[in-house]
């Protein structure tokens, strides 16, 4: 069984959970504590050398990292994987988009604002520079999003889950999802879609291994 080590709260780590949890996959979770550094530790540095989570353990010694190429494994062969080679190319591109329009600055926002916010008043310039700099890829994702109902014109997909997994959680980056409404709105069709569970649940059920 695939083993998925993540933390709580990351968007990162939430979108291989729910592709998991959408394709009704058995996986065992392991909870590696970021803010007390266990993701630095002699035992996880074995496991997985960069130190980051999530990473996907697929066998002993084997195993993924990246959330996006995770998905791209876990819904090889699925209804969540385009079966268009253009979609395909699609899908990885706006993957891409999430990793390097999105994502490195709505998490760190997020981070500094909402995860430890005895660090926000210390960190105020920072969060003011990364709320301005995800607000282009915002207004570029509204854009597309506006008109369509998820990101691939085949349907709900990897695409979705892999943008969503920070976008979804915006507002506790101090941004204003009102100022994106087709964004909204595709949020809202996503929570409705089949095996749909909440990032606020990673963690809750799943069977935890030491
Ligand atoms: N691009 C990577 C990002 C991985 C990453 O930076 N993970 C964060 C949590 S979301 C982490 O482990 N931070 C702790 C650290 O960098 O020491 C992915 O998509 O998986």
């Amino acid at each position: 069984m695939v083993k998925l080590y993540a933390c709580l709260g990351s968007g990162n780590c939430f979108k291989p959970w729910l592709v998991m949890h959408q394709l009704g996959q058995e996986f065992n979770l392991t909870l590696i504590d970021v803010l007390k550094g266990e993701q630095k530790s002699p035992e996880y540095l074995a496991i997985n050398p960069l130190g980051v989570v999530p990473y996907l353990e697929i066998e002993a010694g084997q195993g993924i990292g990246e959330s996006n190429a995770m998905l791209w494994y876990l819904a090889d062969g699925s209804h969540l994987m385009p079966a268009d080679r253009a979609e395909r190319a699609e899908a990885l591109q706006w993957m891409f988009f999430e990793q390097s329009k999105l994502e490195p600055y709505i998490s760190p926002a997020r981070f500094f604002t909402t995860i430890v916010p005895e660090q926000r008043e210390a960190r105020a310039d920072d969060i003011t520079n990364w709320q301005a700099l995800a607000e282009p890829g915002l207004f570029r994702l509204d854009a597309h999003l506006a008109g369509r109902k998820f990101m691939l014109a085949s349907g709900y997909s990897i695409t979705d889950i892999a943008v969503f997994g920070y976008v979804h959680v915006l507002e506790e980056a101090g941004l204003t999802l009102s100022h994106f409404p087709s964004v909204e709105r595709w949020i809202a069709d996503v929570t409705q879609t089949h095996g749909y569970r909440p990032l606020a649940e990673l963690g809750q059920a799943e069977s935890k291994a030491a």
